[in-house]
């Protein structure tokens, strides 16, 4: 399999957690933003964003775009271990709790954590060509002051409400990893380079590396050290 994605995209890590959870063997290509449109509009009928699953194999599609239908296409192709509980209600829980992190806190996240790279972390790298990349990804998303501020406010709602089922349990959804865990770890970790964050939800960045550990996927920048 090749997964087509961007090396720093949380939704890719999101991907990458799912397959290595799998132990399913594959190969990334990391394509460059805005070229990358070229690559796959042809492949996913019009969608522009990344992640991008080739399965490449026979009798498989040729290419499963977004993060959630890739975790669909790999719980049917490889069931074991599974990706979703077995009990109805606690499966049903676990797609909505990892709907709500794609479509909420994954993008509150991606609004914080580039305001800090531009503001307060800009030291992490302050070369012109990052600060660049930086800039863009704020027009393009329309990252701004009174954006980011509404950010905030849903991650501390979100956080709050994931506080009551993973601070003192290792996973959000009956009792082994789902969609929800993986969805979590990956989409708030660009929260792992931000020290308020660190300071206030140390429970989370706990849950965060065991994910990653039981997934067998490299520490989100900021974790390498713990
Ligand atoms: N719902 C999508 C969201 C993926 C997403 O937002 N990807 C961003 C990178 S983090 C992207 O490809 N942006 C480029 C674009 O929108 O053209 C998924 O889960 O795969």
């Amino acid at each position: 399999m090749l997964l087509l994605q961007f090396s720093t995209s949380h939704y890719c890590r999101k991907a990458r957690l799912a397959l290595g959870y799998k132990q399913i063997s594959y190969q990334v290509e990391n394509l460059t933003p805005g070229l990358h449109t070229l690559k796959i509009k042809p492949l996913t009928g019009g969608l522009t964003t990344l992640p991008v699953l080739l399965p490449q194999i026979e009798g498989q599609p040729v290419a499963i775009a977004d993060s959630t239908q890739i975790f669909h296409f790999l719980e049917s192709y490889c069931p074991d271990p599974p990706l979703v509980p077995t009990d109805l209600e606690a499966r049903s829980s676990a797609w909505m709790l990892e709907d709500w992190l794609d479509e909420s806190l994954g993008i509150a996240s991606r609004f914080v954590y580039y305001q800090f790279r531009s503001g307060e972390g800009k030291s992490l790298d302050p070369s012109l060509m990052s600060q660049m990349v930086i800039q863009a990804v704020k027009r393009q998303y329309r990252i701004n002051l009174a954006s980011v501020e509404l950010a905030e406010k849903r991650l501390a709602t979100g956080l709050e409400a994931l506080r009551w089922r993973w601070q003192d349990q290792s996973y959000l959804v009956g009792d082994r990893l789902s969609v929800a865990d993986i969805a979590a770890a990956a989409l708030l970790s660009p929260l792992a380079r931000i020290p308020s964050y660190r300071k206030n939800y140390s429970w989370l960045f706990d849950r965060l590396i065991e994910v990653h550990q039981t997934c067998r996927e490299p520490f989100p920048p900021g974790l390498e050290q713990d």
